[in-house]
């Protein structure tokens, strides 16, 4: 219950941070998107793991007014960077179920767009598997609606949930991101070798985009090259960062 007030507190006082880690294509050799973060210091606890204040916003509901300044955040941020010369294609931003279904949801992200002058290609939203199959018409009334807007639809920690292989014809997803669990042993271990080629043959048949999650070694990044994964991120690139270390880290790879 102390957390939560102090999760209260933090959200009326803005003082929550969004770090942001870069999305790289190695074929085109440059950062090609960044995922939004949230990140929370507190005064006295120093800084709490996003997993578990993301946990308590859920079930508290505060997941909605966190997720809304979370967006609003990332995307007046984007707006700005693309201001200052900085081509990014899309910010991407995690979205729980509890977001997803609020009937504010999607209207609040166009506004946002349209307060930034943005357009719909320029955000995507993060879901896992497990949301999917909440309610699963519910789910693909608000994804038609995204996506007819232009807004790109991934599917995060891909091949951890709990869900079926059929949603991904039938929903408008445009990319799967391949969770870490499955990158962390590659190229070593047989049957993460095998998962992740087979993720990434089936993703291609479909037209979907894929990025590899948690990549953090030479030998990861040369393996998924060669098995035709195009995006890549974790810590061999760069960690979640603070706008300004991020804005520099995209001049110095310029
Ligand atoms: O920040 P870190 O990389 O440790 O993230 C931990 C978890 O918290 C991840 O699963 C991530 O998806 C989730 N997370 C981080 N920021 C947000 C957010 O703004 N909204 C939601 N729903 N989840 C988030
Ligand atoms: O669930 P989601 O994919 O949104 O989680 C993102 C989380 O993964 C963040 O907490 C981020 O800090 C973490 N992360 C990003 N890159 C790496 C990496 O290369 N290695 C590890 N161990 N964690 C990573
Ligand atoms: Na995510
Ligand atoms: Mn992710």
């Amino acid at each position: 219950l102390a957390l939560e007030t102090a999760l209260r507190q933090a959200l009326r006082e803005n003082q929550l941070q969004v770090h942001y880690q870069p999305v790289i294509d190695l074929a085109q050799g440059r950062m090609v998107a960044v995922e939004a973060l949230a990140r929370w210091r507190h005064a006295e606890r120093g800084e709490i793991a996003p997993c578990s204040f993301i946990r308590l916003a859920e079930e508290t509901k505060l997941i909605l007014p966190l997720g809304g300044w979370m967006a609003r955040t990332a995307i007046g941020q984007f707006r700005l960077w693309r201001e200052r010369g900085m081509e990014l294609d899309y910010v991407s931003i995690n979205t729980s179920g509890i977001e997803l279904f609020d009937p504010g949801f999607v209207d609040g992200l166009f506004e946002a767009l349209d307060e930034h002058g943005l357009e719909g290609r320029h955000l995507q939203i993060e879901l896992t598997e497990n949301v999917l199959m909440q309610d699963y018409e519910a789910c693909r009334r608000v994804l038609l609606r995204l996506r007819q807007q232009g807004v790109r639809i991934a599917i995060d920690d891909f091949g951890t949930g709990y869900s079926s292989l059929a949603y991904l014809k039938q929903l408008p997803i445009d990319m799967l991101k391949i969770d870490r669990s499955f990158i962390k042993d590659v190229p070593g271990d047989p049957g993460d070798c095998a998962i992740v080629e087979t993720i990434i043959a089936m993703a291609h048949r479909l037209g979907l985009a894929t990025v590899a999650e948690g990549v953090e070694t030479e030998e990861q990044e040369d393996y998924l090259l060669a098995i035709g994964c195009e995006r890549l991120q974790g810590y061999r690139y760069a960690r979640p960062l603070d706008p300004v270390s991020l804005e520099r880290l995209h001049a110095d790879s310029v």
